[in-house]
């Protein structure tokens, strides 16, 4: 499918997308956002697909929701119609693993749709920060709640209220961000990993994913019993079998994502 505002290609079982509006350092106008949605929805729904990179072209992730678009709305515009709502949570729900592969400015939205993917990948030159204080608004997809998370309240405060941006340096030891690469290498090492990934059972990487995200939704309790009942139900499927048969039989594994 051809769109206005992505770039999509596949490479086997992984898929990438490509953020491009680069003249307005990918900024997330309401087209970008419905086509991302459109493009996730599709591959949630793809077989052939098992993990998926969401990256920016040119010199930017996302340097936000689209301000130009934004200033206008009135409040009734944006609580009426539940503004930017309705189609920007799609990259958190998605069920496959989703890789952020920043290259850039990763700000306000830029950072919270960065943040809503499983793992980020950063380039040397990405820079993270949610400066809506500057335009006389706060975060508003998650952005302080999910960056507290990541790097805890002091840090997640601070950038919040003062706008600053952190270098990839200091996100990856925040943990905001899982490596840093050199800006020439973030694309293929995340094509790497996205093929390693796809190349596990696919209902055993979605589990996975599931777990790990349901430690940010529940006690701990209530977490690892999730754990063990998916852990018990995988027990069920014919991945099960093979990757322990393959293990003592001294063979790579074949998964039939069953
Ligand atoms: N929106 C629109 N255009 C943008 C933009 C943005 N966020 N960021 C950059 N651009 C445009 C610039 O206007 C410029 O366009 P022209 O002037 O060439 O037409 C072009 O991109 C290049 O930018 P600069 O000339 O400014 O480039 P510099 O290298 O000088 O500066 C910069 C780079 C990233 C420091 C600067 O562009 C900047 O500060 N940009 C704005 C960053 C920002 O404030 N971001 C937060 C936006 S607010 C919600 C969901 C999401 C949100 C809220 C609610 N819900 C679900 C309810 C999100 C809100 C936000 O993200």
């Amino acid at each position: 499918m051809a769109y206005e505002t992505l770039l999509v290609e596949t490479d086997g079982p992984v898929g990438v997308i490509t953020l491009n509006r680069p003249d307005a350092l990918n900024a997330l106008n309401d087209k970008l956002v419905t086509e991302l949605g459109q493009q996730l929805d599709a591959w949630e729904r793809d077989p052939a697909i098992g993990c998926v990179i969401l990256t920016g072209a040119g010199r930017a992730f996302a340097a936000g929701a689209d301000i130009k678009e934004m200033r206008v709305q009135s409040y009734m515009d944006a609580y009426g119609n539940d503004f930017i709502t309705r189609n920007w949570e799609r990259a958190a729900s998605f069920r496959k693993p989703l890789i952020a592969a920043v290259n850039g400015f990763a700000l306000g939205g830029g950072c919270e749709l960065a943040m809503m993917c499983d793992f980020i990948l950063a380039s040397e030159a990405a820079k993270f920060g949610q400066p809506e204080i500057n335009l006389g608004v706060m975060p508003g997809a998650g952005g302080t709640q999910r960056l507290t998370r990541f790097v805890g309240k002091s840090k997640a405060m601070e950038m919040c209220l003062t706008g600053r941006m952190m270098d990839a340096a200091e996100a990856e030891r925040s943990g905001l961000v899982s490596r840093v690469l050199p800006a020439d290498k973030l694309i293929d090492e995340a094509k790497a990993v996205a093929q390693k990934i796809a190349s596990q059972s696919r209902p055993i990487a979605m589990m996975t994913k599931e777990s790990v995200n349901a430690s940010y939704e529940t006690m701990l309790r209530q977490g690892v019993m999730f754990e063990r009942r998916l852990f018990h139900s995988m027990f069920a499927t014919d991945d099960q079998k093979e990757g322990m048969a393959a293990f003592v039989e001294k063979r790579p594994a074949k998964f039939s994502n069953k």
